[in-house]
């Protein structure tokens, strides 16, 4: 099984790119630099979903970019993903496993013992949040916190990706808390010059770089 090799993720909102097309957005973000990107896309049906999922794949394939397709394994098939983080609501980790063989798989996780059960039933990895209070996602109750993250990330052997109103200055205390990576929408897609931004976040990632077991 390959290792998780990549820091910086986006998780894709086609509603937060500013009125352009969200496979442009994601080829800019690919081609400065971006190592992951999540195609979410919950309110799209099936098949325009697939054709977002084709022309994505086609995008992150020239850049050597991973992708995941949230929650829908048969999506994912189809596509040739790298993997699937599963949302909490989603199938489980355990029967996920048995459909996608050796891709990567993920978990949204909301607390330190989702992270824990998660870890157990075989997850990949586990992108935890929301970190910090979001403008891009209600419902999920109050911010975790720092202290959450560094808990989680001290309980669990595989890679823990901070989320939730994740923005560059943000990046040193959640690295500091452990973080094996940021995942972010905002904070990429609303940005006018996407290219740049993404480069300052490769470099600014690159200098939180540490020896150890996970970090690479
Ligand atoms: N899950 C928890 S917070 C969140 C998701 C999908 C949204 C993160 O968006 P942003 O804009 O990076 O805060």
């Amino acid at each position: 099984m390959a290792r998780i090799a990549f820091h910086l993720y986006l998780i894709t909102d086609r509603h937060q790119t500013g009125g352009r097309p969200l496979a442009s957005v994601v080829a800019e973000a690919a081609s400065a630099g971006l190592q992951a990107v999540q195609l979410r896309e919950k309110d799209l049906p099936t098949r325009p979903f697939l054709s977002l999922a084709r022309e994505i794949r086609r995008v992150t394939r020239a850049s050597g970019t991973k992708l995941f397709i949230n929650g829908r394994i048969d999506i994912a098939l189809e596509v040739d993903a790298d993997g699937v983080p599963l949302p909490a609501d989603g199938l489980p980790v355990k029967a996920a496993r048995r459909i996608v063989g050796t891709k990567f798989l993920g978990a949204s996780c909301h607390s330190v013992q989702e992270v824990c059960s998660a870890e157990r039933d075989g997850a990949d990895y586990v992108l935890l949040g929301p970190i910090y209070s979001t403008p891009s996602k209600a419902g999920y109750g109050s911010p975790l916190g720092l202290s959450v993250l560094e808990k989680a990330c001290r309980e669990a052997r595989i890679p823990v990706f901070a989320l939730g109103g994740i923005r560059t200055d943000r990046f040193k205390p959640v690295f500091d808390a452990g973080a094996f990576g940021v995942a972010m929408i905002s904070a990429i897609l609303g940005s006018n010059d996407i290219g740049n931004t993404v480069k300052r976040m490769r470099d600014e990632i690159g200098g939180y770089k540490r020896e150890g077991n996970l970090f690479v």
